[in-house]
């Protein structure tokens, strides 16, 4: 690792640590959102409209988790939390499950996680690989038609945040990886980090939105980037 000793990281992923693993991205060519507008099956107000389309457009992407592997990139980022001395944080925007697979154990999913679901009801959580349909009945309390991917859509509360900003302030190193650095809050992590004088480092595929906030920015595929920055 190319830095004096830090003592405790703070490591941030977006879709571009998975990218090579053949998810798709949100932003980049042919990337999800050029597919589909978020405003139709990523908030709540979609939900509530045409939840059948909703459920499609998360069960589609649920199904494309089963034949994919993660990537030296997460295997790295595994590597890191089993030998850095200090304190790692990993945070994903993510919401597959490849950090998990490629052996973190520690993983702060901000955005939730698509192999789960959520009932709106009763707020019970629980994994869940196959397809979501409006007919799904709860088995924690009986509700028919409230089962929902356990995911953060947009204008909804990403969670653990209380926890990411403890963790962020006693960072010494804030690692970005593979996000365009386009929705908030994660998007302001880096600029955090840098009023609280905390060193901050990109590791993308091309400058992202915030490149310019970053101390450090270092350009070209996670798959590279990462094993070589926790080497
Ligand atoms: C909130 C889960 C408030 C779902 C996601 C106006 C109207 C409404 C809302 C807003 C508004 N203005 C601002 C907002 C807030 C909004 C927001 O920021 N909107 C943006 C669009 C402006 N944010 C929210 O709504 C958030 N909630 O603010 O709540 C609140 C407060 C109190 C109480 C209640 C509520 C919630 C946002 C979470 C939305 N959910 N995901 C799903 O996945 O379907 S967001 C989704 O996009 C991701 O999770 C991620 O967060 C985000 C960005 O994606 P990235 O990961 O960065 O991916 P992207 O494709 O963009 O970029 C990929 C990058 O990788 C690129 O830079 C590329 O170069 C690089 N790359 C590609 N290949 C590689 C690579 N790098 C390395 N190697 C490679 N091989």
């Amino acid at each position: 690792m190319a830095f004096d000793g830090p003592k405790s990281i703070f490591v941030l992923t977006g879709a571009g640590v998975s990218a090579e693993s053949g998810v798709a991205t949100y932003r980049d060519q042919g990337g999800l959102w050029s597919k589909v507008r978020l405003e139709d099956v990523a908030t709540p107000e979609a939900f509530a409209r045409d939840p059948e389309r909703v459920q499609a457009f998360y069960n589609a992407r649920r199904a494309g988790l089963n034949g994919i592997s993660p990537n030296p990139a997460h295997e790295a980022l595994a590597r890191l939390e089993r030998e850095f001395g200090g304190t790692l944080t990993l945070v994903t925007q993510n919401i597959d499950d490849l950090h998990e697979r490629g052996g973190s154990e520690n993983v702060i999913h901000m955005h939730g996680r698509l192999r789960r679901s959520l009932c709106a009801i009763c707020g019970d959580t629980r994994e869940h690989h196959s397809d979501l349909h409006v007919t799904e009945v709860c088995e924690a309390c009986g509700e028919t038609g409230t089962l929902r991917p356990d995911v953060v859509w947009f204008g909804e509360m990403p969670h653990h945040m209380e926890l990411i900003f403890e963790r962020l302030e006693q960072a010494d190193l804030f690692v970005s990886i593979g996000t365009s650095g386009a929705v908030y809050p994660a998007a302001g992590f880096v600029s955090e980090a840098g009023r609280l004088g905390i060193r901050t480092l990109e590791l993308n595929l091309e400058p992202s939105d915030g490149s310019f906030q970053f101390d450090e920015a270092r350009h070209g595929p996670a798959s590279k980037l990462v094993p070589a920055f926790v080497e």
